[in-house]
């Protein structure tokens, strides 16, 4: 199908649909300034001077073990404060506006798409926006983590503070799993993009969707491609801001 036609198909489901959900990742923000992992530009590719890989930095014990290059690493390249909402993010928050869509099910980090006005986001591997003191629950904002120096310590308590995001290892929150399947199994249009769906258990909540438009737009290939009733393997933003008109 020429990219044109797949343009008019998408639009077309999006029109008769009033139960949409979309499932989104890292390729979501890249129009926005902010790396993915896997890309060629991807943090995967370009950081080496850790010593070891991204994944291992960012799990569980890694941080316990080595808070120091834990957080010199999280700062430098896992927050952009600069960043803005993109295209995607912008015609995901215009969907849900218009009634359309239901949820964004994300695996970012990032705030976007509640800075571009998106209400029902559910954050699959929790938020930088969101951080707090391991020892006694105070919360923190990111500002707090940025401005600290090196590891960040409550100042009630001194204990460590800790980003409210998922590390590797770590298990995902009950009730953001509950709402995310909720929202997949009953939506009629699933839109996935901008992940490589290479992350579990997060790639694995597409299997609950039940209908027969799977809409699945990334650059690269992905190993759901075979499921996908309309596979687009182009740009987010561009595929979606066609889709959604600005009004
Ligand atoms: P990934 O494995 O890096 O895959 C990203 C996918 O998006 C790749 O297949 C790319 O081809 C594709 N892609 C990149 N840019 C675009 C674009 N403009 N349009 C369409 N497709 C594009 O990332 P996943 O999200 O699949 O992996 C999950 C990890 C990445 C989660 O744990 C995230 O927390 C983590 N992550 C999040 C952010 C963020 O919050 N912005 C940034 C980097 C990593």
């Amino acid at each position: 199908m020429s990219e044109q036609d797949n343009i008019l198909k998408l639009k077309a489901m999006i029109e008769a649909s009033d139960n949409i959900v979309f499932f989104g990742g890292a390729g979501v923000s890249t129009e926005s300034g902010i790396p993915d992992f896997r890309s060629e530009t991807g943090i995967y590719n370009t950081v080496h001077k850790y010593g070891c890989s991204p994944e291992q930095i960012l799990s569980h014990s890694y941080f316990m073990r080595k808070p120091e290059i834990f957080y010199d690493f999280y700062k430098t390249t896992m927050i952009y404060t600069d960043a803005e909402p993109n295209d995607a993010h912008k015609a995901l928050a215009r969907l849900e506006a218009m009634g359309k869509l239901k949820a964004v099910v994300t695996q970012n980090i990032d705030g976007l798409h509640q800075k571009a006005g998106s209400k029902a986001v559910y954050e699959l591997h929790g938020t930088i926006m969101k951080n707090y003191c391991m020892k006694c629950g105070a919360p923190y904002d990111l500002e707090y983590v940025i401005q600290s120096d090196g590891v960040p310590r409550c100042e009630k308590c001194g204990g460590m503070v800790k980003p409210d995001v998922v590390l590797y290892e770590e298990g995902l929150d009950d009730t953001t799993i509950r709402k995310s399947v909720k929202a997949i199994a009953e939506a009629d249009v699933l839109i996935i993009g901008g992940t490589s769906l290479n992350v579990y258990p997060a790639a694995g909540f597409i299997n609950y969707y039940q209908g027969n438009k799977l809409v699945l737009i990334n650059k690269s290939e992905t190993p759901y491609d075979v499921k996908a009733d309309l596979l687009i393997h182009d740009s987010i933003g561009k595929v979606l801001k066609a889709c959604v008109p600005e009004d």
